[in-house]
């Protein structure tokens, strides 16, 4: 669609927003001043008109998803993060830590038609060095043709430090035992002041960076994320998407960029803020699809948008919905209301409600399934 230049800026000129509708539909990249105009407009429906406009540049009318299942294989966390419901020290109520036997019969059981195992967990060094490569050897073991996505950078850190040998031999091991690809979670918010007033023992977020890199110039695609709703000023959400901005510049290693919104509920320090309201979660994935102009997929995270959102994301700036999920457990426990599955049919109504097209898609992007409407699979699956 040819949108109207003019109208735009002038009523960008009114929001805030001034010279960013001429800038996107040149396809020119967004400063930081640009990127804090649109966290502090109030004209979300502009930002979203705009990131749609580059969301079909890139993507057509197509919708992702794929097929995976969670497996938070430990709630045994040394972080002691503010934010997170997740983690517990073991014998705590709720404790667990699920043996590679454990991990392998999860997946034996799991969806036979899932493409892709997303599996992350709390750090503890109990743990030792064989165990990780273990779980990965079950995970392949009981699904040879699955995609094993495991281990944010908090947890390779770990992995790093108990194997006490330089990242790449790590990696080649964690490789040959079935690893395929990363996740993006653990970053948060790369803010050193909002670290040191919610998770002081976490890395800083230049070792989350650096390990970024090496992991990309190794080889591995990975994700990434920012968790925002906590204490974060809009500045530091600014800092944050620019620092992963110039390192996709330098790697273009991550596929996908997922807004993480807060979930206040049983956290230890944050339980009484407001989670973003479902305006600001869209907020987010416009200015991730606008300001992130070289990371190729924006995902609404369905369990974490609320469906609702997801849906209407897909008209402002996403293109990818994560997929069916199963058992997910860190945001459950952190109160998200969101169902813990979606068969692919709950999936294909949500995007077709929305007026895309669902595309079943690999971890890597590559397409398994385009479905055309009516088709005689759309209509089987359940
Ligand atoms: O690292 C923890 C965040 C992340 C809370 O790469 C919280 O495809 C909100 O990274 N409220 C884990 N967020 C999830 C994650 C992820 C999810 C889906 C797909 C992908 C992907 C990655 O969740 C953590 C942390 O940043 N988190 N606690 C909370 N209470």
């Amino acid at each position: 669609m040819d949108l109207p230049l003019d109208a735009l800026e002038s009523r960008a000129a009114r929001t805030g927003l001034m010279g960013i509708p001429t800038k996107v539909l040149a396809g020119a990249r967004l400063t930081t001043a640009d990127c804090l105009a649109m966290y502090h407009s109030d004209d979300v429906a502009l930002l979203g008109i705009l990131a749609n406009e580059v969301r079909e540049r890139l993507h057509g009318n197509v919708a992702f998803y794929n097929v995976n299942i969670h497996v938070n294989y430990t709630n045994w966390c040394n972080q002691f993060c503010g934010f997170c419901a997740f983690q517990r020290r073991p014998g705590d109520d709720g404790a667990y830590c699920m043996s590679p036997e454990q991990v392998g019969a999860e997946l034996s059981n799991a969806n036979p038609e899932a493409t892709e195992v997303h599996m992350v967990a709390g750090v503890w060094p109990a743990l030792k060095y064989p165990y990780f490569l273990e779980i990965l050897r079950a995970a392949k073991a009981a699904r040879p043709d699955i995609h094993v996505k495991a281990f944010t950078m908090v947890e390779i850190d770990e992995i790093e430090r108990l194997a006490n040998k330089p990242l790449r031999e790590v990696l080649d091991d964690l490789r040959a035992a079935g690893l395929d690809s990363m996740p993006g979670g653990g970053a948060e918010v790369f803010s050193e002041r909002v670290r040191q007033q919610l998770y002081p023992k976490k890395m800083s977020a230049e070792r989350w960076l650096e390990l970024a890199r090496g992991i990309h110039e190794y080889g591995f695609k990975t994700n990434c994320t920012m968790l925002y709703g906590m204490t974060e000023t809009l500045e530091e959400r600014v800092d944050h998407l620019n620092r992963l901005r110039m390192l996709q510049d330098d790697t273009g290693g991550f596929q996908t960029y997922i807004p993480l919104a807060f979930h206040p509920d049983n956290t230890p320090a944050l339980a009484h803020l407001p989670i973003p309201s479902p305006l600001e979660r869209l907020r987010s994935i416009a200015i991730g699809r606008l300001f992130l102009d070289n990371v190729p997929h924006i995902k609404a995270y369905w369990i974490m948008t609320g469906l609702a959102v997801a849906q209407a994301a897909l008209s402002m700036g996403a293109d990818d919905l994560d997929g069916t999920v199963s058992q997910e457990k860190v945001y459950h426990d952190a109160g998200a209301s969101t169902p813990e599955v979606l068969s692919r049919a709950d999936i294909h109504r949500l995007i077709r409600q929305a007026g895309r097209q669902p595309v079943e898609r690999n971890t890597v992007y590559e397409i398994i399934n385009t479905f055309a409407e009516g088709d005689p699979v759309e209509e089987l699956c359940v």
